[in-house]
């Protein structure tokens, strides 16, 4: 493999999975905080409470990453250690945490990438109705303004928000994730002010900043289970559902009108939008999550009469139970350009969850883990060559990190991080991502 000089190498976590201390400080709670708190919640109790113990350990975890010979790492800012009620008071000792974190990636040589939302909003936000809130954009925005106030002359790539489809679908649909709604007629409205509330920080950074600031999405390409008429319509309900929900009325000015009818009477009547303009860029780049594709069939009582069909033992699967598709990332990214044009793109997220071996000989040898890296560079190897804008790639994850509902079970990190002593050990897919990224991929 061979990628281009100016192509990024990084890696990404998030504040709650891996930071711990989440009431340090002066911090509000967040809405992670309070959902882990209830029995049933998170598998086998867990929380994020000491995670990696990140809060503290965060120069320990910077030479880590120079070892790696990491360019970026995106993380992303907890809101409530700011804002500890979401609005309102600032709290300067949240802030100060983020200029030091920042201050030692510059001063060891990598570039931050700053998320400001990874799901754990305010849990007084929550109580005011979350993302639920007509105001919620405008609470989004004035906690967006204090960062790039603060850091935009240290910060020269911002997210607004991570995976804005994860939040309504997981978090208010499914309930899986917090703040565990399953209320339909809540998940477009989610959808819409998150939607208001990344073009509100955007607006604010036209004035505020002077880098680049995106946006992350997690895409899936859906593909039919087989090529009768009914399946072809699920795949392309689902595909309207997850991959076109957020970026059709951002790049494009319109709901899916697949939407609709999916919804049925929980569609709202209107949902008004305000229609992109060239002369203000909604996006200066696109960070695309990537892990797998889906087989997707009709059935009857499903949401959006939809079923995803889970892969047979035999075929290849992480420990999540998501499908190896390394050609449906190459797949992906020509679909993103031929139907969002040509804007830089950076895989923000792409790993694996495997049940690792365990330590021998000082060794983690991860053999599936790096296999899956290998592949997926390959993918996006060829997708350059056949002239896709891609900036960088950060994977998924650094370290081994609290993953939400599954707590602690579901480990993608390339350092294995023991839960009780706080150990770091480089796992074999570490090794080899530092010798891809000091050979520019050979
Ligand atoms: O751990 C998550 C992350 O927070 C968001 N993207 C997917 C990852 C793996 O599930």
């Amino acid at each position: 493999m061979s990628f281009p000089n100016h192509f990024i190498w990084g890696a990404a976590t998030s504040a709650y999975q891996i930071e711990g201390s989440p009431l340090a400080d002066g911090a509000g709670a967040s809405i992670w905080h309070h959902f882990c708190q209830t029995p049933g919640h998170i598998a086998n109790g867990e929380s994020g409470d000491i995670a990696c113990d990140h809060y503290r350990r965060y120069r320990k975890d910077i030479k880590l990453m120079q070892d790696l010979g990491l360019q970026m790492y995106r993380f992303s800012t907890a809101w409530g250690r700011i804002f500890p009620n979401g609005t309102g008071k600032r709290n300067q000792a949240g802030l100060d945490h983020y200029q030091r974190l920042v201050d030692a990636l510059l001063s060891a040589g990598i570039a931050p990438m700053l998320t400001l939302y990874h799901w754990d909003l305010p849990q007084a936000l929550q109580e005011r109705g979350g993302w639920c809130n007509p105001d919620s954009p405008k609470w989004f925005a004035d906690y967006a303004a204090t960062l790039f106030e603060t850091l935009d002359d240290r910060v020269a790539w911002w997210v607004t928000l991570n995976e804005p489809w994860v939040v309504a679908e997981g978090g208010h649909r499914v309930g899986e994730l917090a703040p565990g709604h399953q209320q339909l007629t809540e998940v477009p409205w989610v959808m819409h002010h998150q939607l208001l509330a990344h073009l509100h920080a955007v607006a604010a950074y036209r004035e505020l900043g002077k880098n680049r600031i995106g946006l992350a999405v997690n895409l899936e390409p859906q593909h039919a289970y087989t090529a009768t008429a009914a399946d072809q319509a699920a795949a392309q309900r689902r595909d309207a559902y997850l991959n076109r929900f957020f970026l059709d009325p951002l790049l494009l000015g319109h709901y899916p009108a697949e939407l609709a009818e999916i919804f049925g009477d929980a569609w709202p009547a209107a949902l008004p939008l305000a229609a992109p303009s060239r002369a203000v860029p909604r996006l200066d780049f696109l960070g695309i999550n990537y892990y797998a594709n889906a087989y997707v069939r009709h059935h009857p009582t499903h949401f959006a009469n939809a079923e995803v069909v889970p892969p047979a033992a035999n075929e290849p699967q992480t420990a999540m139970g998501w499908r190896i598709n390394p050609e449906a990332l190459g797949e992906l990214l020509h679909w993103v350009k031929r139907r969002y044009g040509d804007l830089p793109l950076i895989i923000t997220e792409n790993g694996s969850a495997f049940a690792d071996p365990p330590l021998q000989n000082d060794t983690i040898d991860d053999t599936q883990r790096q296999a899956y890296l290998i592949s997926h560079l390959q993918a996006l190897e060829e997708a350059i060559a056949a002239g896709i804008n891609l900036q960088g790639y950060l994977a998924w994850s650094l370290l081994d990190n609290f993953e939400w509902h599954h707590g602690y079970s579901k480990r993608f990190g390339l350092i294995a991080v023991d839960p009780q002593s706080q150990q770091r050990t480089l796992k074999e897919s570490a090794k080899r991502y530092r010798t891809i990224i000091a050979n520019r991929g050979v």
